[in-house]
């Protein structure tokens, strides 16, 4: 829900142009779907929000190159403003950091082919950035996964990144969490200033989980939002890391192997503009139920022990956004008081 209220900045641009690449499982499923959301917007209409109206969003390389770099400004722009959050988090320097200190702030309570040559991670000047430089690394452990799963062995990265967009980062906050070796923090919390360089571990092993075909498993397979969310997030017990997991760890690296402090590469935002197109494409099913559905209890794995997550509870997303409750987010088609209006394509 969180990721609902803050990808907006993810929903640019309209205008159609040729997908680069062919449609696979999942697109077909959402493109079938559609007339679904016709007839529930024609039994409950949302103002001034239609189909017509909608933002459209759309997969990376279906972007013009200027496109591209339209959306990769506005993150260097959000990076070169003053922080909100410097009372919590001395470390925090930009608004880009905002929104890392309130994942970090908000984790204890929420939550295919060789992607390094894909034209979201390629280097080039309309990519977000590439891989970064090769250096030794360890593996991903997964605590409590059987053999083989219980590691997510290491890509050909794991250093700086030194092309594209991001190649003059600096992260600031944290690590709270690292998969891969980092300076430390000056606080325990991670929330001082420890300014380093965005690094990342481009990993093929972690993207083969968040296949086409996977997504569309978990989409046809889970008519409960309880299922459908732990599928989603990943079981690892039985060795199955999930869509989420994978495709954080498809970034991996130095801040988006962080369970914690990921938001403080780029690359995350994309990421979970996909989760929130598949729970989309899921809601699309059946959006009477699945409109208002919510599962599981406040806390991350009910620890500590909390009562069940509701409809009512607040957004908590601090100077992010108003603290709004978890129903307003729930549907991209008149969420927020008509303020989310978008569909995915
Ligand atoms: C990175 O920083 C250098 C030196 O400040 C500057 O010349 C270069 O244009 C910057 N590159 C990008 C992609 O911002
Ligand atoms: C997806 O396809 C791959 C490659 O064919 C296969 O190994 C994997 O088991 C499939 N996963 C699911 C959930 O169908
Ligand atoms: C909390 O949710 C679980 C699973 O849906 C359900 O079995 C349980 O009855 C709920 N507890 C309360 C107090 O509503
Ligand atoms: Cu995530």
């Amino acid at each position: 829900m969180m990721r609902r209220l803050v990808l907006w900045t993810a929903a640019l641009l309209g205008l159609c142009s040729a997908g680069a690449y062919p449609p696979d499982v999942v697109d077909k499923l959402a493109e079938a779907s559609l007339p679904k959301l016709k007839d529930y917007l024609a039994k409950n209409p949302q103002g001034s929000c239609t189909l017509e109206t909608a933002v459209r969003r759309k997969e990376w390389s279906d972007l013009s190159v200027k496109e591209r770099k339209e959306y990769t400004d506005a993150v260097l722009c959000l990076q070169s403003k003053p922080a909100l959050t410097t009372s919590q988090a001395p470390g925090a320097k930009s608004r880009f950091d905002d929104y890392v200190v309130i994942h970090i702030l908000q984790t204890p309570r929420n939550h295919g082919s060789d992607p390094a040559n894909s034209p979201l991670f390629d280097g080039s000047e309309g990519s977000m950035g590439g891989n970064g430089a090769k250096v030794a690394h360890q593996g991903i452990p997964i605590p409590g996964a059987p053999s083989p799963y219980n590691v997510i062995p290491p890509g050909d990265g794991g250093g700086c990144v030194t092309t594209g967009p991001f190649k003059n980062m600096t992260i600031n906050v944290g690590p709270i969490a690292p998969t891969i070796q980092v300076p430390r923090n000056p606080r325990s919390d991670g929330l001082g200033y420890n300014p380093r360089c965005l690094r990342r571990d481009i990993n093929k092993h972690a993207a083969a989980v968040t296949t086409a075909n996977y997504t569309y498993d978990l989409i046809t397979s889970n008519s409960d939002v309880y299922w459908f969310q732990t599928v989603m997030e990943g079981q690892f017990a039985q060795g199955k890391w999930g869509v989420h997991a994978g495709g954080h760890y498809t970034i991996s690296g130095d801040p988006a192997g962080d369970f914690f402090v990921s938001p403080g590469d780029p690359a995350f935002w994309l990421h979970h503009a996909m989760i929130d197109r598949v729970w989309w494409i899921w809601q699309l099913q059946d959006l009477d139920r699945r409109l208002a559905e919510v599962s599981m209890t406040r806390t991350m794995n009910n620890m500590p022990p909390s009562p069940n997550g509701t409809l009512d509870d607040p957004s908590g997303l601090g100077v992010l956004a108003p603290d709004v409750p978890v129903r307003e987010l729930m549907s991209t088609m008149g969420g927020l008081g008509g303020k989310f209006c978008y569909i995915y394509e």
